[in-house]
Protein backbone atom coordinates (compact mmCIF):
# COMPACT_ATOMS: atom_id res chain seq x y z
CA UNK A 1 0.00 0.00 0.00
CA UNK A 2 1.81 3.55 -0.75
CA UNK A 3 2.11 5.85 1.90
CA UNK A 4 -0.46 8.34 0.33
CA UNK A 5 -3.27 5.94 0.44
CA UNK A 6 -2.06 4.71 4.41
CA UNK A 7 -2.08 8.59 4.93
CA UNK A 8 -5.99 8.36 3.50
CA UNK A 9 -7.12 5.49 5.41
CA UNK A 10 -6.07 6.70 8.71
CA UNK A 11 -7.51 9.90 8.21
CA UNK A 12 -10.66 7.86 7.34
CA UNK A 13 -10.53 5.59 10.46
CA UNK A 14 -10.05 9.18 12.30
CA UNK A 15 -12.92 10.91 11.20
CA UNK A 16 -14.87 7.96 12.24
CA UNK A 17 -13.36 7.69 15.31
CA UNK A 18 -14.25 11.54 16.27
CA UNK A 19 -17.77 11.36 14.12
CA UNK A 20 -19.21 9.39 17.90
CA UNK A 21 -18.12 12.51 19.44
CA UNK A 22 -20.08 15.05 17.16
CA UNK A 23 -16.57 16.27 15.54
CA UNK A 24 -15.96 16.99 11.75
CA UNK A 25 -12.64 18.01 10.59
CA UNK A 26 -12.95 21.46 9.53
CA UNK A 27 -9.94 21.25 6.84
CA UNK A 28 -12.56 18.56 4.37
CA UNK A 29 -15.22 21.35 4.02
CA UNK A 30 -13.34 24.48 4.45
CA UNK A 31 -13.09 26.00 0.79
CA UNK A 32 -16.87 25.51 0.26
CA UNK A 33 -17.52 27.08 3.75
CA UNK A 34 -15.56 29.77 3.09
CA UNK A 35 -15.11 31.02 -0.60
CA UNK A 36 -13.17 33.74 -2.46
CA UNK A 37 -16.71 35.21 -3.84
CA UNK A 38 -20.67 34.42 -3.22
CA UNK A 39 -21.91 30.86 -4.14
CA UNK A 40 -25.07 30.11 -3.67
CA UNK A 41 -27.33 27.10 -4.66
CA UNK A 42 -29.83 29.27 -5.69
CA UNK A 43 -30.26 29.94 -9.82
CA UNK A 44 -32.10 32.61 -11.87
CA UNK A 45 -35.13 31.82 -12.75
CA UNK A 46 -38.62 33.49 -14.33
CA UNK A 47 -41.90 32.39 -13.40
CA UNK A 48 -44.20 33.84 -16.94
CA UNK A 49 -47.26 34.96 -14.87
CA UNK A 50 -49.01 33.92 -18.05
CA UNK A 51 -48.22 30.22 -17.68
CA UNK A 52 -48.45 30.37 -13.16
CA UNK A 53 -51.98 32.23 -13.47
CA UNK A 54 -54.19 29.69 -13.88
CA UNK A 55 -52.48 27.27 -10.79
CA UNK A 56 -53.47 30.40 -8.51
CA UNK A 57 -56.60 30.91 -9.12
CA UNK A 58 -57.35 27.10 -9.28
CA UNK A 59 -55.86 26.85 -5.54
CA UNK A 60 -58.85 28.44 -4.74
CA UNK A 61 -61.03 25.51 -5.79
CA UNK A 62 -58.90 23.40 -3.52
CA UNK A 63 -58.36 25.32 -0.30
CA UNK A 64 -60.41 28.30 1.25
CA UNK A 65 -58.09 31.11 2.62
CA UNK A 66 -59.73 30.17 6.19
CA UNK A 67 -58.56 26.43 5.93
CA UNK A 68 -55.25 27.38 4.64
CA UNK A 69 -54.98 30.82 6.83
CA UNK A 70 -52.74 31.78 3.86
CA UNK A 71 -53.33 30.39 0.25
CA UNK A 72 -50.37 30.98 -1.13
CA UNK A 73 -48.11 29.07 -3.79
CA UNK A 74 -44.88 29.22 -2.93
CA UNK A 75 -42.26 30.15 -5.80
CA UNK A 76 -39.11 28.05 -5.00
CA UNK A 77 -36.22 28.66 -6.47
CA UNK A 78 -35.37 25.23 -8.83
CA UNK A 79 -31.94 25.19 -7.13
CA UNK A 80 -33.51 25.19 -3.67
CA UNK A 81 -36.57 22.31 -3.86
CA UNK A 82 -38.12 21.33 -0.82
CA UNK A 83 -36.95 24.58 1.51
CA UNK A 84 -39.62 26.85 0.55
CA UNK A 85 -37.72 29.63 -0.59
CA UNK A 86 -36.82 31.74 -3.97
CA UNK A 87 -33.45 32.95 -2.80
CA UNK A 88 -31.05 31.71 0.21
CA UNK A 89 -32.61 34.13 2.42
CA UNK A 90 -35.96 35.17 1.35
CA UNK A 91 -39.37 33.47 0.83
CA UNK A 92 -41.63 34.71 -1.99
CA UNK A 93 -45.24 33.31 -2.91
CA UNK A 94 -48.44 34.30 -4.82
CA UNK A 95 -51.39 34.74 -2.78
CA UNK A 96 -55.04 34.53 -3.76
CA UNK A 97 -57.89 35.79 -1.72
CA UNK A 98 -61.20 35.58 -3.16
CA UNK A 99 -64.60 37.65 -2.99
CA UNK A 100 -65.99 37.67 0.62
CA UNK A 101 -62.98 35.89 1.88
CA UNK A 102 -60.41 36.35 5.05
CA UNK A 103 -57.27 35.05 5.70
CA UNK A 104 -57.54 35.37 9.34
CA UNK A 105 -55.73 38.07 11.74
CA UNK A 106 -52.21 37.16 13.18
CA UNK A 107 -48.83 38.33 13.85
CA UNK A 108 -45.65 36.40 13.32
CA UNK A 109 -41.99 37.79 13.74
CA UNK A 110 -41.18 37.58 9.97
CA UNK A 111 -41.26 41.29 7.79
CA UNK A 112 -43.63 40.85 5.09
CA UNK A 113 -44.35 42.85 1.84
CA UNK A 114 -47.24 42.32 -0.76
CA UNK A 115 -47.14 43.60 -4.40
CA UNK A 116 -50.43 43.43 -5.72
CA UNK A 117 -50.58 41.83 -9.26
CA UNK A 118 -54.12 42.13 -9.93
CA UNK A 119 -57.94 42.75 -8.99
CA UNK A 120 -59.87 45.37 -6.95
CA UNK A 121 -61.82 45.99 -3.61
CA UNK A 122 -59.43 43.46 -1.52
CA UNK A 123 -57.09 44.57 1.49
CA UNK A 124 -55.00 43.98 3.70
CA UNK A 125 -55.64 45.10 7.86
CA UNK A 126 -52.12 46.39 9.73
CA UNK A 127 -53.08 47.44 12.94
CA UNK A 128 -56.30 48.51 12.99
CA UNK A 129 -55.91 50.06 9.59
CA UNK A 130 -57.20 48.88 6.46
CA UNK A 131 -54.89 48.97 3.21
CA UNK A 132 -56.68 48.72 0.17
CA UNK A 133 -54.90 47.21 -2.68
CA UNK A 134 -54.81 48.22 -6.67
CA UNK A 135 -52.36 46.55 -9.01
CA UNK A 136 -48.50 48.04 -8.58
CA UNK A 137 -49.04 49.11 -5.20
CA UNK A 138 -46.79 47.98 -1.98
CA UNK A 139 -48.19 47.47 1.04
CA UNK A 140 -46.21 46.02 4.05
CA UNK A 141 -46.45 44.25 7.26
CA UNK A 142 -43.54 44.61 9.26
CA UNK A 143 -42.52 42.44 12.07
CA UNK A 144 -45.42 41.85 14.80
CA UNK A 145 -48.09 43.59 13.80
CA UNK A 146 -51.49 42.58 13.57
CA UNK A 147 -52.41 41.75 9.76
CA UNK A 148 -55.45 40.21 8.00
CA UNK A 149 -56.85 40.13 4.37
CA UNK A 150 -60.08 39.99 2.97
CA UNK A 151 -61.88 41.20 0.07
CA UNK A 152 -65.00 43.41 -0.77
CA UNK A 153 -64.21 42.67 -4.85
CA UNK A 154 -65.97 41.34 -7.43
CA UNK A 155 -63.23 39.07 -8.89
CA UNK A 156 -59.61 37.62 -7.10
CA UNK A 157 -57.15 39.48 -6.31
CA UNK A 158 -53.51 37.86 -6.62
CA UNK A 159 -50.20 39.36 -4.80
CA UNK A 160 -46.24 38.87 -4.53
CA UNK A 161 -45.51 38.07 -0.82
CA UNK A 162 -42.37 39.07 0.15
CA UNK A 163 -40.95 37.68 3.61
CA UNK A 164 -37.37 36.84 5.86
CA UNK A 165 -38.37 33.18 6.71
CA UNK A 166 -35.16 31.81 6.23
CA UNK A 167 -33.52 34.80 8.01
CA UNK A 168 -35.71 33.97 10.98
CA UNK A 169 -34.79 30.61 10.53
CA UNK A 170 -31.31 30.79 10.62
CA UNK A 171 -31.46 32.67 13.95
CA UNK A 172 -34.79 30.38 15.24
CA UNK A 173 -36.25 33.29 16.70
CA UNK A 174 -39.59 32.50 14.91
CA UNK A 175 -43.25 34.13 16.77
CA UNK A 176 -46.41 33.51 15.82
CA UNK A 177 -50.16 34.65 17.38
CA UNK A 178 -53.16 34.10 16.32
CA UNK A 179 -55.81 37.30 17.13
CA UNK A 180 -58.83 36.32 18.82
CA UNK A 181 -61.14 37.45 16.18
CA UNK A 182 -61.15 36.64 12.26
CA UNK A 183 -60.43 40.19 11.30
CA UNK A 184 -59.34 42.78 13.31
CA UNK A 185 -61.21 45.83 14.39
CA UNK A 186 -60.86 48.86 12.00
CA UNK A 187 -59.69 51.23 14.65
CA UNK A 188 -58.36 53.72 12.18
CA UNK A 189 -59.39 55.33 8.44
CA UNK A 190 -58.06 53.63 5.49
CA UNK A 191 -54.78 56.27 4.68
CA UNK A 192 -54.13 57.40 8.31
CA UNK A 193 -50.64 55.97 8.40
CA UNK A 194 -49.67 58.12 5.13
CA UNK A 195 -51.43 61.39 6.51
CA UNK A 196 -49.60 60.91 9.86
CA UNK A 197 -46.30 60.08 7.68
CA UNK A 198 -46.23 60.10 4.84
CA UNK A 199 -46.51 63.79 3.99
CA UNK A 200 -43.05 64.81 4.86
CA UNK A 201 -44.44 65.16 8.41
CA UNK A 202 -44.84 63.41 11.63
CA UNK A 203 -47.05 63.33 14.75
CA UNK A 204 -45.50 66.09 16.77
CA UNK A 205 -43.49 64.60 20.10
CA UNK A 206 -43.90 61.12 18.95
CA UNK A 207 -41.04 58.77 19.09
CA UNK A 208 -40.77 55.83 16.77
CA UNK A 209 -42.61 53.00 17.76
CA UNK A 210 -40.30 50.44 15.80
CA UNK A 211 -37.51 50.31 13.28
CA UNK A 212 -40.10 49.24 10.34
CA UNK A 213 -42.09 52.11 8.40
CA UNK A 214 -44.68 53.31 9.76
CA UNK A 215 -46.63 54.16 6.77
CA UNK A 216 -48.24 50.76 5.46
CA UNK A 217 -48.67 51.34 1.74
CA UNK A 218 -46.92 53.11 -1.53
CA UNK A 219 -49.37 53.28 -4.17
CA UNK A 220 -48.76 52.68 -7.48
CA UNK A 221 -49.93 55.71 -8.61
CA UNK A 222 -47.71 58.03 -6.13
CA UNK A 223 -44.52 56.67 -7.75
CA UNK A 224 -45.24 56.08 -10.91
CA UNK A 225 -46.28 59.70 -10.99
CA UNK A 226 -42.64 60.77 -9.38
CA UNK A 227 -41.10 58.55 -11.99
CA UNK A 228 -42.60 60.15 -14.84
CA UNK A 229 -41.89 63.87 -13.01
CA UNK A 230 -38.12 62.68 -12.70
CA UNK A 231 -37.65 61.06 -16.33
CA UNK A 232 -37.35 64.27 -17.66
CA UNK A 233 -34.49 65.32 -16.13
CA UNK A 234 -32.91 62.00 -17.83
CA UNK A 235 -30.09 61.08 -15.17
CA UNK A 236 -30.34 57.85 -16.01
CA UNK A 237 -27.70 55.38 -14.04
CA UNK A 238 -25.98 53.10 -16.45
CA UNK A 239 -26.42 49.94 -14.40
CA UNK A 240 -30.02 50.83 -12.66
CA UNK A 241 -32.05 53.39 -15.30
CA UNK A 242 -33.98 55.61 -12.49
CA UNK A 243 -34.04 53.35 -9.44
CA UNK A 244 -35.63 54.44 -6.57
CA UNK A 245 -35.60 53.11 -2.93
CA UNK A 246 -38.63 53.00 -1.26
CA UNK A 247 -38.24 54.07 2.43
CA UNK A 248 -39.24 54.05 6.37
CA UNK A 249 -39.92 58.36 6.44
CA UNK A 250 -38.45 58.50 10.08
CA UNK A 251 -35.09 57.24 9.19
CA UNK A 252 -34.34 57.71 5.65
CA UNK A 253 -33.81 53.82 5.68
CA UNK A 254 -35.23 50.95 3.80
CA UNK A 255 -38.99 50.28 4.63
CA UNK A 256 -38.23 47.03 6.98
CA UNK A 257 -35.44 45.64 8.90
CA UNK A 258 -34.77 42.87 6.86
CA UNK A 259 -35.94 43.80 3.60
CA UNK A 260 -35.48 46.37 1.06
CA UNK A 261 -37.93 47.34 -1.66
CA UNK A 262 -37.00 49.36 -4.78
CA UNK A 263 -38.86 50.75 -7.92
CA UNK A 264 -37.13 51.37 -11.68
CA UNK A 265 -38.28 52.74 -14.75
CA UNK A 266 -35.76 52.07 -18.21
CA UNK A 267 -36.98 53.94 -21.06
CA UNK A 268 -38.08 52.44 -24.46
CA UNK A 269 -35.02 51.22 -26.05
CA UNK A 270 -32.95 51.45 -23.15
CA UNK A 271 -30.40 49.12 -22.43
CA UNK A 272 -28.34 48.83 -18.67
CA UNK A 273 -24.66 47.85 -18.45
CA UNK A 274 -24.02 44.75 -15.76
CA UNK A 275 -24.35 44.90 -12.41
CA UNK A 276 -24.37 42.66 -9.44
CA UNK A 277 -24.42 42.50 -5.43
CA UNK A 278 -24.42 40.55 -2.50
CA UNK A 279 -28.67 40.88 -2.34
CA UNK A 280 -30.25 38.28 -3.99
CA UNK A 281 -33.07 39.79 -5.44
CA UNK A 282 -36.61 39.18 -6.60
CA UNK A 283 -38.00 41.59 -9.38
CA UNK A 284 -41.54 41.81 -11.01
CA UNK A 285 -42.54 43.42 -14.09
CA UNK A 286 -45.05 46.54 -12.99
CA UNK A 287 -45.28 47.89 -17.06
CA UNK A 288 -43.97 47.34 -20.19
CA UNK A 289 -41.98 44.98 -22.00
CA UNK A 290 -38.28 43.98 -21.84
CA UNK A 291 -35.64 40.83 -21.58
CA UNK A 292 -33.58 40.11 -18.26
CA UNK A 293 -30.22 38.46 -19.06
CA UNK A 294 -29.19 36.64 -15.23
CA UNK A 295 -25.76 34.99 -15.25
CA UNK A 296 -26.03 32.79 -18.34
CA UNK A 297 -30.41 32.93 -18.88
CA UNK A 298 -32.18 34.81 -20.36
CA UNK A 299 -35.87 36.03 -20.02
CA UNK A 300 -38.59 38.29 -22.29
CA UNK A 301 -40.40 40.07 -19.74
CA UNK A 302 -44.26 40.65 -20.03
CA UNK A 303 -45.61 41.93 -17.33
CA UNK A 304 -46.33 40.37 -14.03
CA UNK A 305 -43.59 37.93 -14.67
CA UNK A 306 -41.64 37.55 -11.70
CA UNK A 307 -37.56 36.64 -11.58
CA UNK A 308 -34.99 36.06 -9.00
CA UNK A 309 -31.28 36.84 -9.36
CA UNK A 310 -29.38 34.96 -6.98
CA UNK A 311 -26.44 36.89 -4.79
CA UNK A 312 -23.55 37.91 -6.66
CA UNK A 313 -24.94 37.07 -10.31
CA UNK A 314 -24.72 39.80 -12.63
CA UNK A 315 -28.20 41.11 -14.11
CA UNK A 316 -28.37 43.29 -16.96
CA UNK A 317 -31.50 44.53 -18.36
CA UNK A 318 -32.98 45.98 -21.66
CA UNK A 319 -36.61 47.79 -22.30
CA UNK A 320 -38.43 47.03 -25.67
CA UNK A 321 -40.90 49.87 -24.47
CA UNK A 322 -40.81 51.78 -21.31
CA UNK A 323 -40.10 49.20 -18.12
CA UNK A 324 -41.28 49.97 -14.64
CA UNK A 325 -39.57 47.01 -12.30
CA UNK A 326 -40.41 46.18 -9.14
CA UNK A 327 -38.05 44.56 -6.59
CA UNK A 328 -37.10 44.02 -3.19
CA UNK A 329 -34.49 41.86 -1.68
CA UNK A 330 -31.85 41.23 2.21
CA UNK A 331 -30.47 44.24 1.61
CA UNK A 332 -31.24 45.82 4.64
CA UNK A 333 -30.04 42.95 6.57
CA UNK A 334 -26.60 42.57 4.91
CA UNK A 335 -26.34 46.26 5.36
CA UNK A 336 -26.83 46.38 9.41
CA UNK A 337 -24.55 43.64 9.14
CA UNK A 338 -21.61 45.20 6.99
CA UNK A 339 -21.80 42.29 4.33
CA UNK A 340 -23.36 44.42 1.27
CA UNK A 341 -21.40 44.67 -1.58
CA UNK A 342 -21.52 45.67 -5.21
CA UNK A 343 -20.03 45.14 -8.83
CA UNK A 344 -20.64 47.34 -11.69
CA UNK A 345 -19.63 46.57 -15.29
CA UNK A 346 -19.92 50.30 -16.72
CA UNK A 347 -16.27 50.45 -15.20
CA UNK A 348 -14.50 47.97 -17.43
CA UNK A 349 -15.04 44.98 -15.06
CA UNK A 350 -16.30 41.92 -16.61
CA UNK A 351 -18.83 40.36 -14.64
O1 LIG B 1 -49.98 36.93 4.59
O2 LIG B 1 -49.30 36.70 6.63
O3 LIG B 1 -46.96 34.17 1.86
O4 LIG B 1 -47.81 34.69 7.20
C1 LIG B 1 -46.49 33.49 4.06
C2 LIG B 1 -46.70 33.62 5.41
C3 LIG B 1 -48.06 35.22 3.62
C4 LIG B 1 -49.25 36.41 5.43
C5 LIG B 1 -47.16 34.28 3.18
C6 LIG B 1 -47.60 34.56 5.88
C7 LIG B 1 -48.28 35.37 4.97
Amino acid sequence: MSKASQQIDVREKFYQDIDGYNMAPLWEVYRTLITPSPRTPAVPHCWHYDDVRDWVLRAGDVISAREAERRVLVLENPGLRGQTRITNSLYAGLQLILPGEVAPSHRHSQSALRFIIEGAGAYTAVDGERAYMARGDLILTPPMTWHDHGSHGKGPTVWLDGLDIPIIQTFDASFLEGFPEESQPSTRLPGDSHARYGRNMRPFGAAPKNASSPVFSYPYADYREALEKMRVQEDWDSCHGLKMTFINPQTGGPVMPTIAAFVQLLPKAFSTSPYRSTDGTIYTVVDGEGRARVGDKDFQLTPSDIFVVPSWCSLQLEAKEDLVLFSFSDRSAQEKLCLWREQRGDDGDTL
